[in-house]
């Protein structure tokens, strides 16, 4: 006697749990590939993965936003990528188990998944229409493949029948994670030959007509445990929005410069290369880097200046900001007033530490204005310059708490001795980094304990928009202490003690750790 009230079913009609949970699983495999081969032929950023990724970035709520970044660092998008797998994974399976007697629930979130792909991929301003094609690759292989191994699968439960053999199921799937494989790969392969790397491998030098002054070798204490000088490409601290880094090839790329100007001007990336070049050294900052955070970093950038094609365009009068586009969509307002101070130096640079841009800090083009947190001028892949008001536009951060107005703070970081290192009591050396771009530093203190302030050696300043290094040698008593840096800079501010989190317009605070003495 069946433990079943209802009414005797054959044992084929519904298909065993995991078979048909796995069933789901392989078409999501299926679907994600075919949409990675077919965006090799558009652009690595079609693929409807990353897209979905990118869109879940920009609708994740603020809050939600800065718990990440607190929980995981830089890491969240790594994370956010996998949890992405691990759910679309997990409803796969559902989906699939949700199909063991119909194929329809299977075939239907296959498709919704899809959708949600094709919906992400046309919401990317940097991907053009035919972007649309990766993602609906992705439906149809999704959908087919799940049909077919589900028909598949019912008809050789049948006994007797002269359907096909359990083991040619068994091949027909293994066949699907192969085929996922290959056509996986073969998609990364594509858009490797279409990315942005090919196209700045061919760019070739480029020579400064102004080179910037020599780094004098006094100008750190690198030997000592500060950083170096100049922060090598792969050092450079990187923030952007950007899940995976826009792919922009110089041939397609230009500079609009439009809105409150006498004449729009369009300058392509050869008219750019082609004037006379001029290389600065600038320390760049983010706002979100909390006292004795990482996110500061020091390039010789190369590039031309943002007045002279603000200037050619012809600046009307009551114009305030300067509203940059990336090509992904994201926004930064500056001060037309910064952007045009010559003393100032703002660039529109296309090299970095001899190097063309790196692609992930802006290739082929982005901002750089000394003197202001990253947010609200440096954008990265620019591609759009609108010359307008505060009122008529509000830039990416904006809305989501940080200040419209965001001067870089006088700030100050220890670099040496670590947090809770242990120490031989006596001398004890310390040292680290402080910067107050385009004001200058004037001296740095330190303090050991409750004692009274003493004066750091400075490195050579290199300019007024440069990092300064700076070291003191303590005598210490055995024990635990606690040591204090503070910066004061040229004009004569002395950094607040003050704690403040680095919403809305940057964080400010000394410095301070333990280490132990013995
Ligand atoms: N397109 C784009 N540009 C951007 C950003 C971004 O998210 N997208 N982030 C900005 C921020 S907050 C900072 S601090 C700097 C960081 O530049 P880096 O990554 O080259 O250090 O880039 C700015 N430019
Ligand atoms: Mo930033």
């Amino acid at each position: 006697m069946s433990s079943s009230e209802g009414p005797q079913e054959p044992a084929t009609a519904r298909l065993p749990a995991l078979v048909s949970a796995s069933l789901g699983v392989l078409a999501l495999l299926a679907a994600l590939a075919a949409g990675h081969l077919v965006a090799g032929f558009i652009s690595s950023n079609a693929s409807p993965y990353l897209a979905v990724g990118n869109g879940a970035i920009d609708l994740t709520p603020v809050g939600l936003k800065d718990f990440a970044v607190r929980t995981f660092g830089t890491y969240d998008k790594l994370v956010l990528l996998l949890s992405m797998a691990v759910v679309m994974a997990l409803v796969s399976a559902a989906a699939g188990l949700a199909s063991r007697r119909s194929a329809v629930p299977g075939a239907v979130v296959i498709g919704l998944f899809g959708v949600v792909g094709i919906v992400a991929v046309a919401a990317r301003p940097d991907l053009s229409g035919v972007a649309v094609l990766a993602p609906v690759a992705s439906l149809l292989a999704g959908v087919a493949v799940f049909l077919w191994l589900h028909g598949k699968l019912r008809a050789s439960r049948v006994e007797s029948s002269d359907g096909p053999s359990r083991r040619s199921v068994l091949f027909a799937g293994a066949g699907v994670v192969v085929g996922a494989g290959v056509a996986g790969a073969a998609g990364q392969a594509l858009a490797g030959t279409r990315d942005a790397a090919s196209s700045r491998a061919n760019v070739g030098a480029l020579v400064p007509a102004r080179t910037a002054p020599a780094i004098p070798a006094d100008a750190d204490f690198a030997k000592l445990g500060t950083p170096p000088f100049l922060t090598p490409n792969k050092d450079f601290y990187r923030v952007d929005t950007a899940l995976s880094v826009p792919q922009l090839r110089t041939e397609d790329w230009s500079l609009r410069v439009h809105g409150m100007v006498e004449d729009e001007r369009t300058f392509s990336y050869a008219d750019i290369r082609d004037r006379p070049l001029v290389e600065r050294t600038i320390t760049m900052t983010c706002v979100s880097n909390e006292v004795g955070g990482p996110y500061v970093s020091t390039a010789n950038f190369v590039g031309v200046d943002l007045a002279d094609l603000l200037t050619e365009a012809g600046v009307r009068p009551g114009a305030e900001q300067l509203f940059s586009t990336s090509v992904d969509g994201w926004t930064a307002g500056t001060p037309v007033a910064a952007a045009l101070d010559r003393g100032r130096g703002a660039m529109l640079a296309i090299g970095m530490n001899g190097e063309p841009l790196p692609v992930e800090h802006g290739f082929p083009a982005r901002l750089v204005v000394p003197g202001l947190y990253g947010y609200v001028s440096a954008t990265k892949w620019v591609v759009d310059l609108e010359i307008t008001t505060w009122a008529a536009r509000r830039a990416y951060w904006l809305d989501r708490n940080w200040a419209e107005q965001a001067p870089i703070k006088t700030q100050s970081r220890i670099d040496f001795p670590k947090g809770f290192e242990t120490v031989p009591a006596g001398k004890v050396r310390l040292g680290g980094i402080a910067w107050a771009q385009h004001t200058g530093i004037d001296r740095v203190e330190v303090r050991l304990d409750r004692g009274p302030w003493q004066e750091a050696m400075l490195s050579k300043e290199v300019n007024l928009d440069t990092w300064r290094m700076w070291w003191h040698e303590l005598e210490v008593p055995q024990g635990t202490h606690q040591v204090f840096c503070r910066a004061v800079d040229k004009t004569g501010y002395v950094q607040t003690e003050d704690r403040a989190g680095t919403v809305p317009d940057g964080a400010t605070g000394w410095h301070t750790l333990s280490f132990s003495a013995k």
